[in-house]
């Protein structure tokens, strides 16, 4: 893992679940003082808008948006910290979803469904790909599992969608939830 990975992983894990760590406040909309994250970490003002800049998921932003230098960062999802309650977009879904999970997890998601366990939201994605990497990354036994999005909808269940693309239910019911055939 190179240097600048490292500090993705210790950025998603101060402006998701730990801000204290790295002497920060964020608002409810979780973002960041650029200034005592750079005053309190070791990451510089270049690594820091190179992240941004680069991170495959697109997981930050900044703002104000260039050219003006930014002052503040935030995780576009993802937070389990309670000083956070973003704002999400209510959005329909394409008709079917993924959510990428394990084997072991299955006999319990098949009873109690699709919970967000110590995030906000269940996370989806209209990805099958991304599915496959969220279940490998733990361990060799990913489980991709097929979400009926439409038919939460009928039901009148809302979703929302992240910055970066990342779809969130606040739960998903075991009816709702097939397992992937392909
Ligand atoms: C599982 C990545 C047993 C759930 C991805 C998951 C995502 C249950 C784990 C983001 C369960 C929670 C989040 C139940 C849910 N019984 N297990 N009833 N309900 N689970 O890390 O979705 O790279 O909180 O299947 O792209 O894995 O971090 O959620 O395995 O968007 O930007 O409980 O992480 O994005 O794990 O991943 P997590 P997740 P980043």
């Amino acid at each position: 893992m190179n240097d600048l990975t490292e500090k993705s992983k210790f950025l998603s894990y101060v402006l998701r679940h730990r801000p204290a760590s790295a002497g920060l406040t964020l608002d409810k909309e979780g973002w960041a003082d650029i200034d005592v994250l750079l005053a309190n970490s070791s990451i510089t003002l270049d690594e820091l808008l190179q992240i941004v800049r680069t991170d495959s998921k697109g997981r930050y932003s900044v703002r104000p948006a260039a050219p003006v230098m930014p002052t503040h960062v935030r995780a576009n999802q993802g937070h389990s910290t309670k000083e956070v309650k973003l704002t999400f977009k209510r959005a329909v879904p394409p008709p079917t979803l993924y959510h990428g999970t394990q084997f072991s997890a299955w006999s319990s998601i098949s009873t109690r469904g699709l919970l967000p366990r110590h995030r906000h939201h269940v996370h989806l994605t209209a990805d099958h790909e991304t599915a496959v990497s969220v279940g490998g990354r733990r361990k060799d036994d990913a489980l991709i599992l097929n979400i009926d999005a439409a038919a939460m909808v009928a039901d009148g269940i809302l979703f929302y969608l992240s910055d970066n693309g990342v779809w969130l239910a606040d739960a998903v019911a075991p009816r709702y939830i097939h397992l992937d055939q392909s």
